[in-house]
């Protein structure tokens, strides 16, 4: 009996280590619905629902993702087109939260935003007068995070952004859910990064680049060894570009080479002269 028992923990364990050293197997926690809309190698889907902040955060962990992170306007305009495109209601839950410390003094939280995972915030697209949550004295038991919607949508009181959308508001997450005011959430799956170690900036015609990258899987950090990307240039008449990765250039002018592995694309910038 208790060496069955024995036997028992042993196989569990070993089957938690064999998954965790497992990149295959980890990946495939990683759950992307089909009809996911994908951008520059990273995946998004919005999930309709009064949820909190914290319980959309971990429904999006579970898949395997995180609630949706903007690195820049560009990424935010094409998550904004597919959630408009869809019809979607919004204001919807994004993966920032304030993480401000409570000032005892002004009896209220400080305002420190923060993005889930390890993105520093180089992109903030506050709507007029937000975040404002916290500047409010008595946010001492509450928790405030941020949400995409309408500029009409998001600002709190009276002060609406009539011109200004999409853009972010804070919200106290329990009010929200009270009132049923955030409407949604967008996870976000990183899948792979492409870094490219001798990407040339300029070329002179005749010239010959062979390219070496490594790809690398976001949800593991492990490098994938054997794996292949395929290469395209914009513009062949500038620079073409072999299968293996061989950039041979043709004639002055500029074009971009891209790398592409499994829908994440690495773009390069290249000046024949
Ligand atoms: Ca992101
Ligand atoms: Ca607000």
């Amino acid at each position: 009996m208790k060496k069955t028992f024995v036997l028992g923990i042993l196989t569990i364990v070993f089957a938690v280590v064999i998954t965790a050293l497992n990149p295959a197997l980890v990946q495939a926690k990683m759950s992307i619905p089909k009809d996911a809309f994908e951008y520059n190698g990273h995946y998004y889907y919005y999930y309709k629902g009064t949820k909190s902040w914290k319980d959309a955060q971990s429904a999006c962990k579970k898949l395997g993702g995180h609630l949706v992170t903007f690195s820049n306007a560009k990424e935010e305009k094409a998550v904004w087109e597919y959630i408009t495109s869809k019809k979607y209601d919004t204001p919807a839950w994004i993966g920032m939260y304030n993480d401000g410390l409570y000032d005892s003094t002004y009896k209220r939280y400080l305002d420190e935003w923060k993005w889930v995972g390890k993105e520093k915030i180089k992109y903030e697209n506050w709507a007029k007068n937000e975040p404002n949550q916290s500047k409010y004295p008595g946010y001492d038991t509450v928790d405030l995070y941020a949400a995409i919607g309408k500029g009409t949508e998001v600002c709190s009181g009276n002060d609406k952004d009539t011109d200004h959308t999409p853009a972010w508001g804070d919200f106290d997450e329990k009010y929200s859910v009270d009132k049923g005011i955030v409407k949604g959430y967008i996870c976000e799956w990183d899948i792979y990064t492409i870094s490219v170690k001798n990407a040339p900036k300029t070329m002179a015609k005749g010239d010959k680049v062979k390219l070496t990258y490594t790809i690398t899987d976001k949800a593991t950090g492990s490098t994938l060894k054997k794996a292949t990307a395929t290469f395209k240039s914009t513009n062949t008449k500038v620079a073409k570009v072999a299968k293996d990765g061989t950039i041979t250039a043709v004639k002055k002018g500029t074009c971009t080479i891209k790398v592409v592995y499994k829908g994440c694309v690495k773009k390069i910038k290249i000046t024949v002269k």
